[in-house]
Parts: structure tokens; sequence; C-alpha cells
């Protein structure tokens, strides 16, 4: 069902594609950049499809299922790190299952590359049986943002290449931002036999599918941010963060007798929550504050209106933690929801896997259903808002 939020996003998407010089979003780029890559597919050797581990199913590239075999792909699930772990490894279970061969991946982990490695030449040794002498080329494809340049760039630097060629290491551009990789490069990461893998840009049509899709897709950095409404997507997070277990890990161990959120006003004593010895101040604080409105928070979850209640006092309480009670009051809500924004995508608020696997789906289609009904509510709240502007101007 399309909700406001969905034609929201629609309409954003629509109006990017159709926007003279909106460069990299331009629908007819889109389209060339995925056509220059489907058809480079037939002459590579294996293509290496990453996704974002926090999005496994929303982040697939939807358009190598046609155009790519399963025994000549391997699904990375690139991010781990910020990933839920043990759904990670349903996950992975679940591809393996369908006859993927899928891994789990920190491209920024020189040990986690170095098995990414181990295991694409496993495979190109299985593909390439019987010839003593080859040359192979993988290709990395996915969404933007799920970082198949960072791989790139760690492959090329840790596989292993000629000591002569080891000074002409090449650098492909890796950004926080989505659509920052144009063309196709080239870079080495194997000699005898001479292994290859190209770097892509990333492919996101501009029509999304379904209001989950966008939200999560905005959260985990595959739409630029500047191009949605970081306030609703703050709420979003609040609403997963609210629901999820991960907010308990923030108290101490010996304080583990909790059990619903509205009885953890006992757990409120001073200095009893931050657990991990991070030296990173804003975090601690900020952790404190959220974890402090769910304890003190008497209404029930499951309940729309009480979770929207709670988020309202999560924001403005936010406010002093990320020093954002000295700006104007009309700035406030946009700086807590940048920052905030920017402490969920490093990790430091807790590890999200925001697609479920089957057997977590029950319990998915509630989180669905609170989440949808926020996203209304604000949608409301915002035309009150615009009503009374108008009506007061
Ligand atoms: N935490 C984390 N960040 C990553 C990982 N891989 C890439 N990134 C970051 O994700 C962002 C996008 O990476 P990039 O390689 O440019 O993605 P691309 O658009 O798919 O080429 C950059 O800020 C990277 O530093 C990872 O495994 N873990
Ligand atoms: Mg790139």
């Amino acid at each position: 069902m399309a909700t406001p939020f969905t034609r929201r996003l629609d309409a954003v998407a629509r109006e990017l594609a159709s926007k003279k010089g909106s460069g990299r979003w331009c629908a007819s780029r889109i389209a060339a950049a995925e056509r220059a890559i489907l058809d480079r597919i037939p002459l590579v050797d294996l293509v290496l499809e990453v996704r974002d581990a926090r999005i496994p199913t929303t982040s697939a590239f939807e358009s190598l299922r046609k155009a790519c075999c399963s025994h000549k792909q391997v699904i990375v699930l690139n991010k781990v790190d910020l990933a839920n772990d043990s759904l990670t490894k349903k996950w992975i279970e679940n591809f393996k299952n369908q006859n993927y061969p899928t891994c789990g991946l920190n491209a920024h982990n020189k040990d986690s590359i170095k098995e990414l490695l181990r295991i694409v030449r496993a495979k190109l040794k299985e593909l390439k049986f019987g010839q003593s002498k080859y040359t192979a080329t993988i290709l990395l494809a996915g969404i933007p943002n799920v970082g198949k340049s960072s791989i790139a760039n760690n492959m090329h630097q840790i596989g292993r290449i000629g000591a002569a060629e080891k000074g002409k290491l090449k650098h492909a551009v890796v950004s926080p931002y989505p659509g920052e990789t144009e063309d196709i490069s080239s870079y080495k990461f194997g000699s005898h036999p001479n292994l290859y893998v190209l770097d892509t840009p990333g492919i996101l049509r501009p029509e999304i599918a379904h209001y989950h899709s966008g939200a999560k897709l905005a959260l985990t950095g595959a739409i630029k941010d500047n191009l949605l409404d970081e306030h609703e997507l703050a709420r979003y997070f609040l609403a997963i963060l609210n629901l999820s277990e991960e907010y308990k890990r923030w108290v101490t161990p010996k304080d583990t007798t909790y059990s619903m959120p509205g009885s953890l006003e006992k757990h409120r004593r001073k200095g009893q929550y931050a657990s991990d010895f991070t030296q990173d101040f804003i975090v601690k604080d900020v952790r404190q504050t959220l974890f402090d409105c769910i304890s003190s928070f008497e209404g029930d979850l499951e309940n729309e209106c009480d979770m929207e209640r709670l988020i309202e006092s999560q924001i403005k309480a936010l406010q002093v933690p990320l020093k954002a009670s000295l700006e104007s009051s009309a700035h406030r809500h946009s700086t807590v929801a940048t920052k905030l924004l920017k402490l969920y995508r490093t990790g430091r608020l807790g590890h999200y896997t925001l697609d479920l696997v089957k057997d977590e789906q029950c319990h998915q289609c509630h989180v669905h259903w609170v989440l949808h009904f926020l996203v209304l509510l604000a949608w409301e709240m915002e035309k009150l808002d615009a009503n009374a502007t108008v009506a007061t101007s």
C-alpha cells in the first residue's frame, strides 16, 4: 500500500531523476551505468554482489537475478560490524540454502578481506578447474554506498601482487556519500594467476518499491541525506531502537534484572548504565539519555500513541547531550536528528539488522506496523504545523 511517505519518497526520486544536472541521480545515467555493468557480466569470471549486512534483502541489486547465474555469483554481506551478529549468521545460512554462496565482510578489517580473498581464489580455482594458467576478472556490483570501492581498494592492497607492482597501487574513491564512483575501474589483486577486480558505480533505481525500503536505504546511507527528512528518519531509528534489545546492553552486567521498559525505573541510579568503557562521552551521554527515557517510560510500546510520546520525549531530552539546546528552537530538532543519525551509522548506538529472516517476521510485522503508524502520524502533524503556519502568517 502506498503511504504518504512512500509517495513522498517516490516524488523526491522522480524529481531528482528529472532534474537537469542532478548528475549521479539522473535516471538515464543510472540506466547507462546499469547497462554497462550487466554487459560485462558474461565477460567476467565471478560476480561479487555486495550488499549491506544491515539490509540483506533491501540492498539486493535486483537486475543481477536475470543477468547472472548463481554458480558464478557470491553474495557479500558487507559492514557486518554494524549489523546484528546472530541475524547476519541467519542471513548467510538463508542465502546458502537458496544456493547462493554468501559471506559476511567488514571491508575495514584486514583479516576479513584476507578471508574474502581466500573464498574468491577457491571459487575461481573451482570455476577454472583443469586450467593450469589463467587470468581471471571478478566484478563488484551493488547499490550505492555498500562498500564496493572499499573492498576493491583493500583487495588490491592486501592481495598478493608482485613487489614491482606494489608501488603502483591505485585507489578507488571511497566516500560516506552515495554515488561517488562514476566509472568502472580495474584493480589487480593477484599475480600467478593474474587476478583483477572491477569496481563499479552503485545502482539504485529512482523508483523505490516500498516505504520501508526507502526508509531502510536512507538510514543505511544508500540515499543521500539531503534528499530526505532527517527528522523523520531519526524518529524511525528511535522506534527501531525502542523496540529492540540493544539499549538493554547499555546497563552494567550486574544490573540485568529488568524485563519490560516500564519496570526499568529502579535501575536509574547514577552511573549504572554505560558498560562499554567508551571514551566517547557524547556517545555515553546519548546512550544514558535514551536509556533513561525508556526506563522511566510508563507507557506500552506496543501502543503507537505511547511510542510516539516516547520518541518525542527522547528527541527533546537528546538536545542536551547533542548540544542542540544552544541553538535556535527552529534548528534544535534537525541538529538532534543529524547527530543521532551520524552516531547510528557509525554503529555507536548498537548493531541493528533491519531486514529480518523468515522466523523473525512475526515480530517484524508488528515493528513495521508501529513504524508505519509513526510515519503517518508524523505526516499528519506536519500538515497540522503547516496549516498552523499558514493560519498565523
Ligand atoms: N563500518 C563499515 N563501514 C564501511 C565498510 N565498508 C565500507 N564502509 C564505509 O561505507 C562508506 C561507503 O563505502 P564505499 O566503498 O565508497 O561504497 P560504494 O559506494 O559501494 O563504493 C564509506 O564511508 C566506507 O568507509 C565496512 O565494512 N564497515
Ligand atoms: Mg564506490
